[in-house]
């Protein structure tokens, strides 16, 4: 498999309708002026591992709108603008056209009765793992795929019966090496990985990202974190406790690429 070098990164400011933000977790309502914080942060860390950071204003039409992974799939050689599973997100991805624009010529689209949020799709060399979920449908996988083959990659699916997206439980670390959590570590899809597993008290970090060498996480999931530096990677921790609150990780705040 090769490994990719990511140049770029397109993130977007948390809006102060975040607290209105869908959420499965019974943590509270985040805090908009630390989520701020904590972006500018998990900004700085994208810039550390050498990306260039393209910045988008909050848009406080969508308050979800800072998890910008699920609205597209960018790929060496084209985007795909997703079509959102949640109702209060159906929208979101018309919003994201213009930043693609500046660097895609190729640029796909999911159609209706398609839906599909990118936080289900893995990226592992020319291959995508898509999960099938409440967000992402069979058909919004099927259209996916087609276009992955259309471009030269390939696709497939896992179904996933407890995760909010794939990438809830699972992180590809390059060099065969995936993190994966809960119902996903002993899946048949990811037998031939080179595990790390993630304890069912740390479940949330299991949403890290391997960015050109280093591995940005949550900070403080020790657990984590000594098996990821065990594997020989930098690691950078960025507090993310006011995502978490939404159900929200290292992956979803950012599109590299
Ligand atoms: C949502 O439920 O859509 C947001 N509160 C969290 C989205 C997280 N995105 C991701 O895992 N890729």
């Amino acid at each position: 498999m090769s490994t990719p070098r990511f140049r770029h990164a397109i993130v977007r400011k948390p809006c102060k309708n975040l607290v209105n933000g869908i959420t499965s977790s019974q943590l509270g309502k985040p805090d908009y002026e630390q989520a701020v914080r904590q972006h500018e942060n998990y900004l700085n860390a994208l810039v550390s591992c050498g990306l260039e950071v393209e910045v988008l204003e909050a848009d406080e039409v969508f308050p979800d709108s800072t998890f910008i992974e699920d609205v597209a799939l960018l790929t060496p050689t084209c985007a795909v603008i997703t079509n959102p599973g949640a109702s209060s997100r159906k929208g979101e991805e018309k919003t994201i056209l213009p930043a693609i624009e500046k660097y895609y010529t190729h640029i796909e689209f999911i159609r209706e009765p398609g839906t599909i949020e990118a936080g289900d799709i893995m990226m592992t060399g020319n291959h995508y793992y898509i999960g099938l979920s409440e967000r992402t449908n069979k058909e919004g996988a099927r259209q996916m795929t087609a276009i992955l083959r259309k471009h030269g990659m390939d696709a497939s699916t896992v179904e996933l019966k407890e995760m909010l997206h794939l990438k809830t439980g699972v992180a590809y670390l390059e060099n065969n090496n995936l993190i994966a959590a809960g119902e996903l570590f002993s899946h048949p899809a990811f037998r031939s990985f080179d595990k790390i597993k993630v304890d069912e008290k740390e479940a949330y970090a299991a949403n890290c990202i391997w960015v050109n060498g280093t591995v940005i996480m949550p900070a403080g999931y020790p657990l984590l974190k000594e098996r990821i530096v065990a594997r020989a990677y930098p690691v950078i921790e960025v507090d993310l406790s006011e995502f978490r609150k939404l159900d929200g990780g290292a992956s979803c705040l950012s599109l590299r690429f």
